[in-house]
């Protein structure tokens, strides 16, 4: 079963144009953003576990006219700018109480386990509530934690957080922003859910709108910094913009701090998350960038970013330079083929051989790997590959998808896009860091597939 979403193909036609004009001006900026290029994403809700950065969205479908989500997605990375897909290890299945929209949430880890929280409408009221999903690992795959909604009020977008003294904290809203102590086993509550009061003063003045008088309207993002509470939040509608509110508690009194994100990038929402990783900070939205792309197919960015010194958080802007890769990829450790900085054509889905492959291959496709580090040099090329075709060739190549061929490995028909073989060929002229292209080439129709691949030294 081989999906065919029209609108990303296109994109990926467009894309290609567009990088390849970009290669060929080599003063031009970098274009890493959005993160995800072969589908759309949104609400992105970043969490930092054990030195990587795990990446929670929802699934725009392709050609959507609402917000019609049907699962959600994870992806990682160890530099900020090469995006490993993890697939889709949380959907509305998982949830026997759900009927539809999956919409944004937020995980966080808690002795050793993964809680994901999440809005669906509950079949049995009609109304949106919260669920909660658990695993073992950031990437799942994730079950219904409980069985039922955690809470249920008819509103959206819940984010969490725990405090340093090991109280945890669930929030969310839309139109009113709500609070709930969560219990150490983050499943259940004490007490009953408490509505934050929507001032000016915490809040902003929103002119136009009698019934929402403040800038407050969905998608908080709570966490602590240097003993200040933050609410980074979307504000007015439509469109939004992101702004943010600070609070000596995690219960207030929020005092309004004005914008971190204006209005930009051609989606009427934006949604936020915040982390801190390897001592830079991190601000993650979404937006329509993508070809296609609009208010119901947006597409998760990140941008670097520094507090001013008195911790407030500077203004925003969206790039498509995206956030500076954190270190070098090493091409000498085994990667896997749906770690990407950009994919031009490709999609993935779940290997046989565990984790994802990427596919849907045509002659043309590539994948962009960022700063992959050689260092005095590699002898060849390996690549797990699969074809039920009659395959082609993958051209290693440095700088750009029509730059310096290094090597090329032919690829055979294997009778099926699940059955697998490695494929190997020597390499020349690869040393110092360079960002790597995977370009595939061969006849017409679908060439083959690849699930991982590796140079030796
Ligand atoms: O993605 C569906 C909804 O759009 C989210 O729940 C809101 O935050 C907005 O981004």
């Amino acid at each position: 079963m081989k999906p065919f979403p029209a609108i990303p193909r296109r994109a990926a036609a467009l894309l290609t144009a567009l990088l390849c004009a970009l290669v060929l001006a080599p003063a031009a900026a970098r274009a890493d953003n959005p993160i995800v290029q072969h589908i759309y994403t949104a609400d992105p809700a970043p969490l930092v576990h054990n030195g990587r950065v795990y990446l929670y969205t929802g699934h725009d479908e392709d050609n959507s006219t609402w917000f019609t989500m049907k699962e959600w997605r994870v992806w990682s990375s160890d530099d900020m700018v090469n995006w490993t897909d993890h697939g889709s290890p949380m959907n509305l299945a998982t949830f026997s109480w759900a009927k539809q929209d999956a919409w944004a949430g937020q995980a966080i880890e808690r002795n050793g386990k993964f809680y994901w929280y999440v809005p669906v409408v509950n079949r049995a009221t009609g109304r949106m509530a919260i669920g909660v999903g658990v695993a073992d690992s950031p990437t799942g795959p994730f079950r219904d934690a409980i069985g039922r909604p955690l809470v249920e009020n008819g509103e959206i977008d819940p984010t969490v957080f725990i405090d340093d003294n090991g109280q945890a904290y669930l929030y969310w809203g839309n139109p009113n922003l709500w609070y709930v102590r969560l219990n150490a086993d983050m499943t259940s509550f004490s007490g009953s859910p408490t509505q934050v009061p929507l001032t000016t003063a915490g809040f902003g003045s929103r002119s136009g709108d009698a019934n929402r008088p403040t800038l407050y309207e969905e998608g908080p993002w709570v966490y602590k910094r240097n003993g200040l509470y933050y609410n980074v939040f979307a504000a007015k509608c439509c469109s939004e913009f992101i702004a943010y509110s600070t609070a000596p508690s995690p219960t207030g009194p929020w005092t309004y701090r004005g914008t971190v994100m204006p209005t930009q990038g051609g989606s009427f929402t934006n949604h936020a998350g915040i982390v801190d990783f390897k001592g830079g900070s991190y601000f993650f939205y979404h937006n329509g960038a993508l070809p296609g792309g609009g208010g119901f197919t947006r597409s998760v960015a990140v941008e670097k970013f520094t507090y001013n010194a008195d911790g407030t958080i500077p203004t925003i802007n969206m790039t498509t330079g995206g956030a500076p890769q954190v270190g070098t990829l090493n091409p000498f450790a085994r990667q896997e083929a749906e770690t990407i900085a950009w994919g031009s054509g490709i999609e993935t889905e779940p290997a046989s051989e565990g984790g994802m492959n990427i596919g849907w291959i045509e002659n043309g496709d590539y994948v962009k790997v960022k700063g992959a580090a050689f260092g005095s040099g590699a002898r060849s090329f390996s690549a797990r590959v699969a074809s039920a075709g009659s395959g082609g060739t993958v051209e290693v190549r440095l700088d750009g998808p029509n730059g310096t061929v290094v090597g090329r490995c032919g690829v055979s028909g294997t009778g099926g896009w699940q059955t697998w073989t490695t494929v190997s060929c020597p390499i020349s002229g690869a040393t110092g860091t360079h960002d790597l292209y995977l370009r595939f080439t061969g006849g017409s129709g679908y060439l083959f597939n690849v699930n991982w691949w590796q140079f030796t030294a």
